[in-house]
Formats: structure tokens, C-alpha cells, sequence
């Protein structure tokens, strides 16, 4: 435990590498605190509810603190709590220097910052630079205004197309479906112009050409590093630039939450210079961490918001998109390390969050989806880098099918009712108990309905079985920030045949084992630390890892 505590705290120094390489590295500097971090995505709604109301909030996270401590976690990433209607559930934010009081208001954030650095753990928050809340002040202003005033300049205001402007400024579409564009309707009930919203009408676009909209944003991240948060994670990274004059996508395959590369309303160039402007800020508290999601697959055009002077990590959601199959994810991993090699950049690795379906579901639920679940965990913490672990995934949770009615994501209604959303991957965390809400509330209606059968996978019951996910998760994490054979930054590919894997840390040597094939395989010569299923005479078996010293 005191080899816990050590290793958190300000700078965090892994020395003990073998490998000329990272004793190199350690020599020219200690390494962040973030630059192996095992982070937990925590969706405040859903963790714990402190006040009956069913919906989680900040107290009833600070309250369950010491399950993340005895997780053995570093960080914790909350996604929005700042002043929101919730169209979109707070990343459509109205103040983003204060917090809602569905999440318990400031003074319940500082309880929480205060009792998390308490028990070693960092806190990061979420902040939404491209869009507001439509009931921010700014956008407030910006209807009130009228066409052509001063203050639809900080937001997209355009005429329309065709005669009477009826039709949207360009064919641009909500990534939520539907029209990314909004018309409003003046005071005197004729329609005039329109706004542009990339996912919620609520969430309308910020314009970053606008001065006071960088100024504002200054504003947000030195308040929250004043009250001592340890860093950002910024949401839609690549989404602040729009391409001058707006021009229609031509040929982009789009469609509801998804994009491509090759889409002008995402990762415009002078986006970066934004990203450079953040870092100058930043940079005046240098513990602090910025995390971009970046939804950008080219590695070059990815890498480079990784520049030196640009975001510190960048997520990487490979390993949330392929199948459990051992050539997808080989290639994820090798592309995910290319990558963040050409900025020499610190690898990030996530299975799923908020947005992703749960892993479980992914890899085809039930007995063999938690078995992949489990043994791709295993892969990720055996990878170099930091690493990020959506609240639940700890108890091997799966995705849960929804009622229609209680469908909540602005995406079921946006896309027709053919896009279910996100809600399945959002349903609040089993605690204790038998019954729904299994301790999450005292509240039986919580704001998502939780399944019956969770009660087998409350943290109170996996807490007692040592063969539970929650204990394999604990004992996996134990490991890896204990054991020096987890040190150095680089991976090197051992023979395997067809459906496994098999990679060894350079530094420490650690070796990491998958099988992803129809048979058992045999381990690698070493000495077994862990494996996520019990070995079977002696093999490994399918759908399983192992990690050897
Ligand atoms: O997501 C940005 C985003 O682009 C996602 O909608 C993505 O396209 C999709 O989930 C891929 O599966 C961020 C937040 O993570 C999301 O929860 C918000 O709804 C969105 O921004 C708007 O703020
Ligand atoms: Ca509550």
C-alpha cells in the first residue's frame, strides 16, 4: 500500500528500467504523473446519487471515494457537472464556472477535489469549447440581438438558401440527425435566420474567430485549476475550427454519431492554434494534464494535436472500435504506437466510455463477452501509456436494452427513432443489495432504470469473491503500478500463430499474452503473474490473457 501512495504525488519517476532506452529517459526527466496514469471516467449521473433524487451526483461520488482508492486508479475524468439544462446531459453548458445543483453546486465540487487529493487521486474535468448551452447568456444575447448584431458574431448566424431563406445555410448535418442548422423565429413570428448546432439545437457552435470566446475560455480553465483541479479533458478537440465560408460536405460518409476524416465540419487546420493558445495557459500550472478527444483516424493528422506545444494526450479509440480478433487488434495497437510516435507522445488506450458501447456487449455479451472483456483489460494495462476505465467496466458491466420510453439521448429522437444512442452504455452502477437501485439511490426510480439481474454484479458482492471482476481488476491494477516490469516505453511482438498475440514491454519485460484463437494455447516461457480465466492443463484458454515475468 505505502509503494501505492508513493508512486502519486507531484512527478512520478519509474525508474528501474533495464533497457538502455528508458534509462535514457529517466535521466533526462522525471516523467509526468499522467504519463502512466490509470484514469477512471466517472458519468456523474450514474455513479452514485447522494440526495434521493435518483440521478448521481458529486457527493455521492466523493461518499464512495474509497471503492476508486482500493481500485487502485490515479485520476479521475468527470464527465460535465458545470451549469446545464442536460439537453445533452451537461456537455450543453449555460456557466462553465459553476456547478449545476443537480450535481450539489460548487461547494459540493470542492468537497470532492479536496477528499479525492485526499486519498491520492487527481481530479480532471470535462470543458466544452465548441458549443454552449442555447441558454448560456451569449446565445441568450444572440436571439435577443436580432440579425447582424454584435452578439451573433460569437456564434454561426446565417441567412438561409432559396427565395424566402427557408432552406439551411449548407447541407451540413447534426452529428445527433437532422439538420445542423436551426432557424430562429424572430420576437414578431416570422422566421429568419439560422444557427448552427454540430449535435443539439441546445448546443449551438461557438465562433473561435470571435476574441472573447478564447478569452471566456481562459477564464474557465484558470478558475478550475485555481480550485485545484489536475487538469482537462476537452471535449470535441477537433471540432473548434470551422473551413471559411462553410462550405456543403461533398461525398462524406456521415450519419448519426459518426464522422470521417475527410468531413470539413471536424479537424480544420487552424484548430491547432487554438489547441497552442490552451497550452500557453495551461503551461502556467505545470502538473496539469489536457486530454483531447479527438475523433481523427489518419495518425499523422491525429499525432499533430500532440504536438509539443499542443495537447499533452490525445484519446485513442482504437481499441473501442475492432472486434475481438487478433489481427485488428495487433493493428490497433501497432497504428495506436505509430501514432504517437511521430509527436513522441505518450501512448493513451480505452476500451469504451459514454459514447462507445460497454465492451461486454461489444464482444458479444454474456459469459464470452465478459471473458473478452476481462482479457482485453489485461492487454490495455499490459500497454505502455495512460490508460482510461469508464465507471463499471471494473465490474465487467454490459451494455443493458432499453425501453423506448425511457430513452433519454437527444439522438433517438433526432435520428427518427432509428439510432438508439447512448443511454445503454449509461445505466447507473450496482452497489449493494438485490433489488434496483442496488445502493446507487434510495430512490427505486432512478433516472435510468437498472436491470434485475445486475444484482450479481454489485461492487459489495465482487467485493467478496475474489474470482469477480471487480477483484481480477483490482489485483491487475495492483500489478501494474507495483511491479518494474511494467517500465519502458516500447513494445516489441513475440511469435504467435494464428489468433493470439504476444508482446513484451522492452523495458520491464513484461510479457502479455491473448488468446483470441478457437484453441488453448500455450504459454510463454516466464513466470505466471495473472491471467483473466484459470489456466486449463496448463494452457491458456480461448478468450483469455495472461501476463508473465
Ligand atoms: O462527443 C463528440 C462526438 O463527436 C461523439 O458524438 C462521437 O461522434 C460519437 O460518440 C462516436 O461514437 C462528445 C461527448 O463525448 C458526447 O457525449 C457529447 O454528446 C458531444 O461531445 C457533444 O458535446
Ligand atoms: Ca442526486
Amino acid at each position: 500500500m505505502s509503494g501505492h501512495k508513493m508512486k502519486r504525488g507531484g512527478m512520478n519517476s519509474r525508474q528501474g528500467g533495464t533497457g538502455p532506452g528508458s534509462a535514457r529517459a529517466s535521466a533526462r526527466r522525471p516523467e509526468p504523473w499522467w504519463s502512466s496514469a490509470v484514469f477512471y471516467q466517472v458519468y456523474p449521473r450514474s455513479f452514485a446519487d447522494s440526495n434521493g433524487d435518483g440521478i448521481g451526483d458529486l457527493d455521492g461520488l466523493t461518499a464512495r471515494l474509497e471503492h476508486l482508492e482500493q481500485l487502485g486508479v490515479d485520476a479521475i475524468w468527470i464527465n460535465p457537472v458545470t451549469v446545464s439544462p442536460m439537453a445533452d446531459h451537461g456537455y450543453d453548458v449555460a456557466d462553465p464556472r459553476d456547478v449545476d445543483p443537480l450535481f450539489g453546486g460548487m461547494a459540493a465540487i470542492e468537497r470532492l477535489i479536496a477528499a479525492a487529493h485526499q486519498r491520492g487521486i487527481k481530479v480532471t474535468m470535462d470543458v466544452v469549447p465548441n458549443h454552449t448551452s442555447s441558454a448560456h447568456p451569449w446565445f441568450q444575447a444572440a436571439l435577443a440581438g436580432g440579425p447582424g448584431s454584435a452578439a451573433r458574431g460569437r456564434y454561426f448566424f446565417r441567412d438561409g438558401g432559396g427565395p424566402d431563406g427557408a432552406l439551411p445555410p449548407n447541407n451540413w448535418e447534426s452529428v445527433f440527425g437532422g439538420s445542423a442548422w436551426t432557424r430562429v423565429v424572430e420576437p414578431d413570428g416570422t422566421p429568419r435566420q439560422w444557427y448552427l448546432h454540430l449535435f443539439d439545437p441546445e448546443q449551438p457552435d461557438l465562433n473561435w474567430d470571435h476574441p472573447d470566446v478564447f478569452d471566456d475560455f481562459e477564464k474557465t480553465l484558470r478558475f478550475w485549476l485555481e480550485h485545484g483541479v489536475d487538469g482537462f479533458r476537452i471535449d470535441v478537440a477537433h471540432g473548434m475550427a470551422k473551413p471559411p465560408g462553410l462550405p456543403d460536405t461533398q461525398g462524406v460518409k456521415t450519419g448519426v454519431l459518426r464522422h470521417s476524416d475527410d468531413d470539413p465540419r471536424f479537424n480544420h487546420p487552424s484548430v491547432h492554434a487554438i489547441h497552442r493558445d490552451i497550452r500557453t495557459v495551461v503551461d502556467d500550472y505545470p502538473w496539469a494534464v489536457t486530454i483531447g478527444e479527438v475523433w481523427v483516424t489518419d495518425n499523422v493528422r491525429w499525432a499533430e494535436y500532440l504536438r509539443p506545444d499542443e495537447l499533452h494526450l490525445g484519446f485513442n479509440f482504437r481499441l473501442s472500435k475492432i472486434d475481438f480478433d487478433a489481427g485488428e487488434i495487433h493493428d490497433a495497437i501497432q497504428n495506436s504506437l505509430a501514432a504517437t510516435a511521430l509527436e513522441s507522445a505518450t501512448p493513451t488506450w480505452t476500451l469504451s466510455n459514454h459514447d462507445v458501447g460497454r465492451e461486454v456487449s461489444r464482444y458479444g455479451g454474456g459469459e464470452i463477452g465478459l471473458r473478452r472483456a476481462r482479457a482485453m483489460a489485461m492487454v490495455m494495462l499490459a500497454l505502455p501509456g495512460a490508460v482510461f476505465i469508464y465507471n463499471g467496466e471494473e465490474l465487467g458491466l454490459p451494455d443493458v436494452q432499453l425501453p423506448d420510453e425511457v430513452l433519454q439521448d437527444p439522438t433517438w429522437e433526432r435520428s427518427g427513432h432509428t439510432e438508439r444512442g447512448r443511454d445503454k452504455c449509461r445505466v447507473p452502477i450496482p452497489w449493494s443489495g438485490d433489488t434496483p437501485p442496488f445502493g446507487f439511490s434510495t430512490c427505486a426510480d432512478t433516472w435510468l432504470p437498472m436491470p434485475q439481474e445486475w444484482a450479481a454484479l454489485t461492487v459489495k458482492k465482487q467485493r467478496a469473491d475474489p474470482d469477480s471482476t471487480l477483484s481480477f481488476f483490482r489485483r491487475a491494477l495492483e500489478l501494474r503500478r507495483a511491479r518494474s516490469e511494467f517500465d519502458g516505453g516500447e513494445i516489441e511482438w513475440l511469435d504467435a500463430s494464428r489468433g493470439r498475440l504476444i508482446f513484451r514491454r522492452r523495458g520491464g519485460g513484461l510479457v502479455c499474452a491473448l488468446n483470441a484463437g478457437r484453441r488453448p494455447m500455450a504459454l510463454p516461457p516466464g513466470e505466471l503473474i495473472l491471467s483473466s480465466a484459470p489456466l486449463v492443463n496448463d494452457k491458456l484458454p480461448r478468450d483469455a490473457a495472461a501476463w508473465l515475468v
